[in-house]
C-alpha cells in the first residue's frame, strides 16, 4: 500500500535517519498522513479491511442511494421479527501500524426505516465504533475506545466509549463523556450524514484506574456534518509504552436487534494519521 504525504507543507529531518523526510515535520515530529482514501467505486479492498474480529454483511454496492449512485459499502442487519433477536453488520479495517492519533471521515447513510427500539431484554447498546492496539478482548489487551448508539425513542443517542478496567470498553459516564442524544434524528433517516472522528491516545501509559477517579490526556470527538457532537476529553491509556490504536472497525453488533432488514451504507473514507 501507498501512503499519501502532504509535501506542500515543508518537511523534516527524520531522527532516526537523520535524512530529509516528508513524513516528519521541521521539528522531527512525524505529520500527519493519508492512510487511506477510499470511494469504494470498484471494490472493497479486503487486504485494508480486515481484521481477527472479521467483517459482517457487508457487501459492495451500486444502486442509487439517496441520489449516490457510486460504489459504498452496504452493511445490511437482518431483520427478524423476534424482539430479542439482535443484527449484526461491520466494516472492519487494521492499519498499517500503531497510529498515537487518528481522524476518520466518511458518509453514513441512515435508511428511512430506521427504528433503534428497546428490546424487553433491555439490551439496546449497538456499536458504532471501535478501536483497538493489540488483541480484541479485556483487560490488558492494550488500548481500546469507540463510541455506541442507544435507544433514544426509535432515533439513537451516540455515546462515546473508553476502557473499564476488566470490562472491555463501555460508557465513561463521570469519566469525560458527552453524548448526543441527537445524533440519529426524525430528518437524518433517509439521508446520508458526514462523520468525523478525531481520537488521541493519553500520552502516558497506566494512567486508569477504576472507578474513573484518574482520568488520561486522550480523547475520542465525533462530528456530525462538521458540527461536534458526542465526546470524551479524559480518555486514559491503559499498558505501557507507546499508546494508539492499529485496528477497528464501523458499526458492528446491534443488540437492539431491528425487526426489518435495516440497511446502512458508508463511503468516502478518509482516514488520516499520525
Ligand atoms: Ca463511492
Amino acid at each position: 500500500m501507498t501512503e499519501m504525504v502532504d509535501k506542500s507543507v515543508a518537511g523534516g529531518v527524520n531522527p532516526n535517519t537523520n535524512l530529509l523526510d516528508w513524513s516528519y515535520d521541521e521539528n522531527g515530529d512525524p505529520k500527519f498522513r493519508t492512510i487511506r482514501n477510499d470511494t469504494f467505486d470498484s471494490v472493497i479492498d479486503s487486504s485494508f479491511y480486515t481484521s481477527e474480529t472479521g467483517n459482517y454483511y457487508i457487501s459492495h454496492d451500486t444502486a442509487n442511494v439517496g441520489g449516490n449512485t457510486g460504489g459504498k459499502v452496504k452493511l445490511r442487519f437482518t431483520g427478524n421479527v423476534s424482539e430479542t433477536v439482535d443484527a449484526m453488520a461491520q466494516l472492519t479495517f487494521t492499519l498499517p501500524r500503531i497510529f498515537k492519533e487518528l481522524i476518520f471521515e466518511y458518509d453514513l447513510y441512515v435508511p428511512a426505516n430506521y427504528s433503534h427500539t428497546i428490546p424487553s431484554d433491555n439490551a439496546n447498546n449497538n456499536k458504532f465504533l471501535r478501536l483497538w492496539q493489540t488483541t480484541y478482548g479485556f483487560y490488558h489487551a492494550g488500548n481500546k475506545c469507540g463510541a455506541s448508539l442507544f435507544a433514544n425513542s426509535g432515533n439513537s443517542t451516540l455515546i462515546p466509549e473508553c476502557m473499564h478496567f476488566g470490562d472491555g470498553v463501555g460508557p465513561g459516564i463521570g469519566w469525560g463523556d458527552t453524548s448526543d442524544t441527537g445524533f440519529i434524528g426524525a430528518a437524518d433517516k433517509g439521508a446520508w450524514m458526514h462523520v468525523k472522528v478525531h481520537a488521541k491516545a493519553a500520552t502516558v501509559g497506566n494512567n486508569f484506574s477504576e472507578g474513573g477517579t484518574t482520568c488520561g490526556d486522550g480523547f475520542i470527538r465525533f462530528y456530525k456534518n462538521d458540527v461536534l457532537s458526542a465526546r470524551n476529553e479524559k480518555m486514559a491509556s491503559i499498558g505501557t509504552g507507546a499508546q494508539g490504536w492499529k485496528y477497528g472497525y464501523l458499526m458492528g453488533a446491534a443488540n437492539s436487534g431491528f425487526r426489518v432488514d435495516t440497511d446502512f451504507y458508508i463511503d468516502n473514507l478518509v482516514i488520516i494519521g499520525v
